[in-house]
């Protein structure tokens, strides 16, 4: 096998990631309760092909051959998510046994495998009861979460490798409250920024929760953060849009998190559309706790500019977000599209974005080491006539991310982990199975796994810390 000559420490974590909602299935079973999501994808028009994560891949019943194939891949860590719904069908109140089972058997069985789990509490499938109550919109969700973070730390204990709290909460406030493409699909831009600062509320509570049960627990919390460019880099209108978007987008997450503030220009700039009075006197001071790991996820950049005011407004779609925009407060800018190449998804490939937003957060917050919790990339898998799928694209792609970490890292960036989205193909939410992410392939019809070369390419990586050439894919076909 020829190798680049970048090589990671023995110690750097290898792993791979999925969601509850997204693989799990059995959405009946199990004494499970409904979440926003059953809603939502049961909802006519709005998720692609009227998918729903009803079977998904089946993965309730068929863990234990995931785990198998966590284990042949080598990898040190796998991050899942826990649905709060099957172990709390409705939010509050008693836990369900059965679902508290289901886990505590996937992770006896990951350890038994040599598997660390990093657990995340949240990726984004709220019991519908909450959400009937208000959501996020509604500070009281902030408090069942951490009652929630609390039992299944009790539940669970020892083992969970690294408790997370939420996954991508941009996500679940922005395409959940305000372009409504995600569950619970509503577009009021008021309770967006509510749901932003009880989903960092809710963070904070859970963290103070789950270190109140178990003292030495290592916690965090997956940020999707967003790479700015100017389409012009010596206006001043184009770098103010950058700042604008970097407020409603990243510092809204890191100030609390990080600093025990909100941004100062942030609240100027959304001060039409709530005078952020949701947020009380203390609660910073319990969002503001130590991280032992910060979890990035990163796919692509974005590049905006100031609009002039006249004319047709250039909003680049990646989200179906037609008539109510994500980006809160940013009527004035534009987001541009860019110059690709492109996956499946239409998100522009950049690898140096990833280099450029590990450094700026290493030179931001050097005592707060990093994981990329997420990086991967959807294209239109072929099953070739030998039955594999070679996905040279998706090879190519976590080629070029995977050495981007390892040159961040050589930059002086504290990034300790790599996870590739995802362990299999799955319910890419509002695309449905449209979109295969995995480097497994899941046969939706049979739901037999079977290794995509980007699979056998990973497992090499894993296997010597290195990073092998895309057109080396003998190893593809070595036992
Ligand atoms: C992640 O979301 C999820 O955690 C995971 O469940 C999902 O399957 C996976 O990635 C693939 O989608 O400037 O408005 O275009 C990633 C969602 C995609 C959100 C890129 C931000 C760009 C913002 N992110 N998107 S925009």
């Amino acid at each position: 096998m020829t190798t680049t000559r970048r090589t990671f420490p023995r110690d750097f974590t290898w792993g791979s990631a999925t969601a509850a909602y997204q693989i799990e299935g059995g959405a009946r079973e199990g004494g499970r309760g409904p979440s926003i999501w059953d809603t939502f994808s049961r909802t006519p028009g709005k998720v692609d092909g009227g998918d729903t994560g009803d079977v998904a891949c089946d993965h309730y019943h068929r863990w234990q051959e995931d785990v198998d194939h966590i284990s042949e891949l080598g990898l040190g860590a796998y991050r899942l998510s826990i649905s709060w719904p099957r172990v709390q069908p409705g939010g509050s109140g008693e836990l369900n046994a059965d679902g508290v089972a289901f886990y505590r058997e996937l992770l006896a069985e990951l350890h038994r495998a040599g598997v660390s789990p990093v657990v995340t509490l949240y990726h984004w499938d709220l019991p519908q009861e909450l959400e009937d109550a208000g959501g996020w919109a509604n500070r009281e969700t902030a408090f069942r979460f951490a009652e929630y973070a609390r039992l299944m730390a009790r539940e669970l204990g020892e083992a969970v490798t690294v408790w997370t709290t939420l996954n991508e909460p941009w996500c679940s406030a922005y395409l959940g409250y305000a372009s409504g493409v995600h569950a619970p699909g509503r577009t009021e831009p008021a309770a967006a920024l509510a749901a932003v600062h009880h989903l960092n509320l809710a963070h904070g509570l859970a963290v103070q929760a789950i270190r109140e049960e178990l003292p030495g627990a290592k916690v965090s919390i997956t940020l999707n953060l967003h790479v700015v460019r100017p389409e012009d880099p010596s206006s001043e209108a184009d770098l103010d849009a950058v700042r604008q978007v970097d407020a409603v987008g990243n510092r809204v997450f890191l100030g609390p998190l990080l600093e025990g503030r909100y941004p100062e220009d942030l609240l100027a700039d959304t001060a039409a559309i709530t005078d952020w009075a949701f947020v009380h006197d203390g609660d910073l001071g319990h969002i503001q706790q130590p991280l032992d790991v910060l979890g990035v996820n990163y796919y692509s950049t974005t590049l905006v500019r100031r609009y002039a005011g006249t004319g047709e407004r250039v909003l680049a779609d990646s989200h179906k977000s037609t008539t109510h925009s994500p980006w809160v407060g940013c009527e004035d800018v534009e987001f541009l599209p860019l110059p690709g190449p492109y996956t499946a998804m239409g998100w522009n490939i950049d690898p140096d974005g990833l280099v450029e937003l590990l450094t700026s957060l290493g030179t931001t917050y050097p005592d707060v080491p990093m994981m990329v919790t997420e990086n991967g990339a959807a294209f239109d898998d072929v099953v070739s006539g030998d039955g594999r799928v070679h996905d040279v694209e998706r090879v190519e792609y976590l080629h070029d991310h995977v050495h981007a970490v390892a040159r961040a890292r050589e930059l002086g960036a504290d990034v300790r982990g790599y996870f590739a989205w995802s362990l299999m193909d799955n319910f890419e939410w509002s695309y449905g199975y449209s979109k295969r992410f995995g480097i497994i392939r899941v046969n939706y019809d049979t739901l037999e796994r079977c290794w995509k070369d980007s699979a056998f390419w990973y497992r090499a990586v894993v296997q010597t810390g290195q990073i092998p050439d895309v057109d080396d894919i003998e190893y593809a076909f070595e036992a």
